[in-house]
């Protein structure tokens, strides 16, 4: 960091809180010192100290960032760096980001502010950064060549516009794309409601979060930024499960989930135990006509998705992508399937060839999360995340919801496992089983089969023998 001066103190990121009334006359004709976060956790509420009073989000493993009031004028410093990004423990990414982490800390003002944004570009190469669905001036929007000339390494750029209309917004750059937002670069930002609104409407709990997806080898620390739809690693801001925190409220409290989407493609997110209904979009709110009940919502490319839900089911209720393959982390894609094949004896043939030789998934994939198979440095298993009754067999974009009775307004710690009510859990059938009746029509009484039916053709199928673990 450049300037080390003391005019911008802010009191420790945990708080987040900003003392900003001692900043001096000359201190404002400077730059606001950045503010920079090394570590992938949930900061609590920027409670805001100053400017228009606003109920602040929570950015799901982020950070909002500090400002200063500067003569009305609401300043924020963000510096475009290479960072190292948890994605879960035991797994660090290379990654490019802003202020220290990818995605880039949240911003949040409110409708009317004037909003002045310097820029600092520490990256190797030029950028420009684009303020995703905001109404500003054609000159600030951020597109290098097109409505400004590109931010070189080492400069600084100022943007300065008005957050006219309240909703939910990103920012990314709009220089070199495929490369640098493949590398992480991309934040969130929020503008809030400055008076009342029938449609927007006061909630108990407002979560944001970005989804990415990224390449990374296992056993290696940076993404492939030419990799197109093939990626490995999808993302909640840049963590995976079982690095995503929880979304933890009380029971009966109105809650906001905002979702951009900064992938290649579209992810349906589904919600466990509740109806939800979109609220709002990039393009603002949805009038109240126009919503009606999902229990998942297709995020395109490009898009934001405001959900809103009474949350008062008590529970650990799942969260997540609804693509298979993005609740599985790295090394999910090139692997056979051998479901029903005996290949017993192979194994030991190729182990004489290749000691390493691990045969899978001969009773499906499940197999994997328990299989003590050696994995390189710096690599996450592919399904994994213990919960209360074993492994959750997750990875990528999965979350969990916990609601609970119990949990303080303003609360935002995990409060552990849902103890269930007794009788309320799933549990083993212990008695006989009947025979089931078969159907004895072959086609149905529709579309009756003319000719006699064909000798069935027959699959082979290993069925399991025994209880789980046998092999
Ligand atoms: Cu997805």
């Amino acid at each position: 960091m450049s300037s080390r001066r003391d005019f911008f103190k802010y009191a420790g990121m945990a708080g987040g809180a900003v003392a900003a009334g001692a900043v001096s006359r000359v201190a404002l004709a400077a730059l606001p010192e950045p503010v920079s976060q090394t570590g992938a956790a949930t900061m609590a509420p920027l409670q805001p100290a100053t400017g228009r009073p606003y109920n602040p989000v929570v950015t799901l493993n982020g950070w909002t960032l500090p400002w200063r009031m500067n003569q009305g004028v609401k300043e924020f410093h963000l510096v475009a760096e290479p960072v190292v990004r948890e994605m879960a423990p035991g797994f660090k990414a290379h990654l490019w980001g802003y202020n220290g982490q990818s995605p880039g800390p949240t911003i949040e003002v409110v409708e009317g502010d004037r909003v002045r944004v310097f820029v600092t570009n520490r990256l190797p190469e030029h950028t420009a950064v684009h303020w995703h669905g905001q109404r500003l001036p054609n000159g600030m929007d951020g597109v290098t060549g097109l409505t400004q000339p590109a931010i070189a390494p080492g400069k600084t750029f100022i943007y300065e516009f008005v957050a006219h209309r309240p909703g939910t917004f990103m920012y990314h750059p709009h220089a070199d794309e495929m490369v640098q937002m493949a590398m992480g670069m991309m934040g969130f930002w929020v503008t809030h409601p400055k008076a009342p609104t029938p449609l927007i409407e006061r909630v108990d709990r407002d979560f944001c979060f970005l989804l990415s997806s990224y390449d990374i080898e296992p056993g290696s620390y940076t993404p492939k930024i030419a990799t197109m739809t093939d990626f490995n690693l999808w993302t909640f801001n840049s963590r995976i499960f079982p690095g995503i925190d929880s979304l933890n409220v009380r029971r009966g409290d109105r809650v906001r989930i905002r979702i951009g989407n900064l992938s290649m493609t579209n992810h349906p997110i589904h919600l466990h135990g509740h109806e939800f209904s979109v609220t709002g979009t990039d393009g603002g709110p949805v009038p109240k006509a126009a919503r009606w009940p999902e229990v998942t919502t297709d995020v395109a490319v490009g898009q934001m998705r405001q959900i809103e839900f009474i949350a008062d089911a008590e529970g650990d209720w799942a969260l997540h992508c609804h693509k298979s393959h993005h609740t599985m982390n790295a090394m999910g894609h090139n692997v056979s399937t051998l479901i029903g094949v005996d290949h017993s004896g192979l194994a030991r043939k190729i182990n004489n060839l290749i000691p390493d030789y691990m045969v899978m998934g001969e009773r499906g994939m499940a197999d994997m999360t328990e299989m003590e198979m050696p994995i390189p440095d710096n690599t996450v298993p592919m399904m994994t995340g213990e919960g209360p009754f074993g492994s959750v067999e997750m990875g990528g974009m999965f979350t969990v919801l916990k609601v609970r009775a119990g949990q303080k307004p303003g609360d935002y710690g995990d409060p552990g496992w849902f103890k269930h009510p007794a009788g309320a859990v799933a549990r083993e059938w212990g008695a006989a089983l009947a025979e089931p009746s078969r159907a004895a029509s072959a086609g149905g009484q529709a579309m009756p089969r003319r000719d006699a039916p064909a000798a069935p053709a027959e699959v082979r199928v290993r069925k399991p023998a025994g209880g789980h673990g046998a092999h």
